[in-house]
């Protein structure tokens, strides 16, 4: 263990729910096992990178107030880039979870040549190995930065100039090597700038061309390669691009439908871009899970004021057990897991702010968990459900579905027994008590 985070000396510990002390879990009890695996294999929690080490808390407004000494431009960069990877890994050991998540350039500076980019890359991450060897921390997904650079100003694989998407398929052909060499679970592609700023001067179906041509291209190397984790889109509907073509999962999904992807792609759903997409979270892990391509999921929260992408740390149960519900009814994470794309805010500047969050989040993430597990056991809102649905088993439900009846045929039926059925209730106000009861029943 390194020694950025002093005033943490030891392993968060649980300490259950009666606990008062802010640096100990009261819900995450990692080995306690609920139904068929532990809460730490349900939930396969991750930290990532970039706002938690590489991010200096700046804003549109202001420069950054954080204590991250290795972010000093006056270092030398693969020093610098050591000393946060030590930090990063002391937290990711201290907090106690088993998996981490990364971009290209979190980890390696910019400069030079891009082979010169490549050996850095290969460096840092060959450093990453020997951290995950000794802490046996493991890597959910790896990512390539293709909306920083101002090469990338108007996209990435939906640029105008062939010569961008070129940079951009080999900074991916790198990213996922590297990803490869950590083992990562997952690969994930967010479309940062894939997207427009103005109709007046895009080509739409020519850049949703070049999307599909990019993302064949990523599915090709990975099976180069053998990377045997699953690719992810991950979707967003608008900021920093004002429409993006990642917009939410049903879009990717029929964009993958059109590229012939289907396959090959599931999607990592966040949060906050959910909300910003006008959607639930519950909606877009359902969305998912009935279409087939849920994947993983970034835990955060969006503020109902604030109309931008806030990333902060997720601190409701209400509303994420109907979310986790949702995995849970889907069979749970396969590679996916929880990353915490999250930011502190950007007066939080002490140290262990960062384990506040976390603790915080990942404590939010269990209890919520708990509560949708025990519903699901109980069959408390399945029940209802099939009882909802029941006509769709009888003989005349069946045979509509089976495509035996025409719309004369049902007409003749609602005729001759002149069918008038009575609506029932929806039940929506018990179901959200029911809801309500579990959460404050579940230890
Ligand atoms: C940006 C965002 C990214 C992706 C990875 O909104 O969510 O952090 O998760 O590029
Ligand atoms: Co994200």
């Amino acid at each position: 263990m390194a020694d950025f985070f002093t005033a943490v000396p030891e392993p968060i510990p649980f300490e259950g729910p009666d606990s008062d002390n802010p640096l100990a879990f009261r819900w995450y009890d990692r080995d306690r096992v609920v139904g068929d695996k532990t809460l730490a294999e349900h939930l396969r929690l991750a930290v990532c990178y970039w706002h938690s080490f590489n991010w200096p808390g700046n804003d549109v407004f202001g420069d950054g107030t954080f204590d991250r000494p290795w972010l000093d431009p006056s270092l030398d960069p693969m020093a610098a880039a050591r000393t946060k990877m030590a930090a990063a890994f002391e937290f990711v050991e201290k907090l106690g979870v088993p998996f981490f998540s990364f971009h290209d350039h979190d980890m390696a500076p910019y400069g030079g040549s891009f082979a010169e980019e490549r050996a850095a890359l290969d460096a840092l991450t060959d450093e990453a190995l020997g951290h995950m060897e000794r802490t046996g921390i493991k890597l959910l997904w790896g990512t390539a930065r293709l909306f920083h650079h101002p090469r990338y100003m108007a996209g990435a694989a939906t640029n105008p100039d062939p010569e961008v998407f070129a940079r951009a398929a080999a900074q991916v052909a790198n990213c996922l090597d590297v990803t490869h060499k950590l083992g990562g679970a997952n690969y994930v592609m967010w479309g940062g700038r894939e997207g427009y700023e103005t109709l007046l001067n895009t080509d739409m179906s020519r850049e949703l061309d070049q999307l599909g041509r990019f993302i064949h291209m990523v599915v090709e190397h990975k099976h180069t390669i053998g990377f045997e984790g699953t690719l992810l889109i991950e979707p967003k509907p608008q900021e920093p691009t004002k429409h993006q073509y990642d917009y939410d999962s049903a879009t990717i999904y029929g964009f993958l439908e059109r590229h012939d992807l289907v396959d090959e792609v599931k999607v990592n759903i966040e949060v906050n871009h959910a909300t910003l997409s006008g959607h639930d979270f519950a909606h877009e892990i359902a969305t998912a899970v009935g279409l087939g391509i849920f994947g993983s999921v970034d835990a955060n929260r969006g503020d109902d004021r604030l109309g931008w992408d806030t990333d902060q740390f997720p601190n409701s149960v209400d509303s994420m057990a109907p979310a986790v519900y949702e995995i849970i009814r889907g069979g749970g994470f396969e590679t996916g897991g929880f990353m915490f794309d999250t930011k502190l805010r950007r007066m939080s500047i002490d140290r262990t702010d960062l384990f506040h969050g976390h603790i915080g989040g990942i404590d939010t993430l269990a209890r919520a968990f708990l509560v949708a597990h025990a519903m699901w056991e109980d069959r408390a809102l399945e029940s209802l459900r099939d009882d909802r649905y029941a006509g769709w088993s009888g003989a005349e439900g069946q045979a509509i579905m089976r495509g035996e009846r025409s719309l004369d045929d049902l007409r003749d039926r609602v005729t001759a027994e002149d069918l008038d059925p009575a609506p029932v209730s929806g039940a929506q106000e018990a179901l959200e008590t029911l809801v309500n009861r579990y959460i404050e029943r579940v230890r």
